[in-house]
């Protein structure tokens, strides 16, 4: 595989963790029915549930804007490959966005720290293999000091979706390797 095609490959396990219908179309519906579903899982808050909810719409606008009709995973993928492609704004408006919701919704006493409960009970939903969530788990943890901070993990998405390839941890962040 490409290092192009890998990161298409992550971008579109983004596609599969979103489209909460199965569709395989996604809609504005799945992206409320995902903050929805995650908000209620990891117990957050009025103020983290709103963020994560107004994050997805930020989504929704941009994935609107940028691929015409119907949003499969072809076009789900072209639209975050574009806009990443195009430097730090989309980064910054959108993804930064997303992301800062989903750490305050992951950690779920606001510490600063993911710890490792609170990171199986991010992914409970989408996946049972507790000992590949474990080793993405490890992989966070920049360094090794056996807690994955809220920065530690916003640095690795980052990671996921600039660095081509799968030397990078953050190849790992949905909890197995891609490929
Ligand atoms: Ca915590
Ligand atoms: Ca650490």
């Amino acid at each position: 595989m490409k290092p192009a095609d890998i990161r298409d490959a992550k971008i579109a396990l983004a596609f599969q963790a979103l489209n909460v219908s199965g569709s395989g179309r996604m809609s504005s519906a799945d992206l409320e029915a995902y903050s929805k579903e995650t908000a209620q899982r990891l117990r957050c808050d009025a103020d983290r549930e709103r963020e994560l909810s107004e994050s997805m719409q930020a989504l929704w606008r941009y994935l609107e804007d940028n691929s015409k009709g119907p949003v499969g995973v072809a076009e789900f993928t072209n639209a975050i490959r574009t806009g990443l492609d195009a430097g730090n704004e989309f980064y910054d408006r959108v993804v930064t966005r997303i992301v800062d919701a989903l750490v305050h919704a992951a950690d779920r006493n606001g510490d600063g720290i993911i710890s490792k409960e609170d990171y199986l009970a991010f992914y409970a939903a989408t996946t049972t293999d507790e000992a590949a969530v474990m080793e993405g788990y490890r992989k966070l943890d920049l360094n090794a000091d056996g807690a994955v901070t809220v920065d530690e993990f916003r640095k690795v998405v980052r990671q996921f979706y600039s660095f081509e390839g799968l030397d990078a941890a953050g190849s790992f962040l949905l909890g197995k390797p891609v490929i």
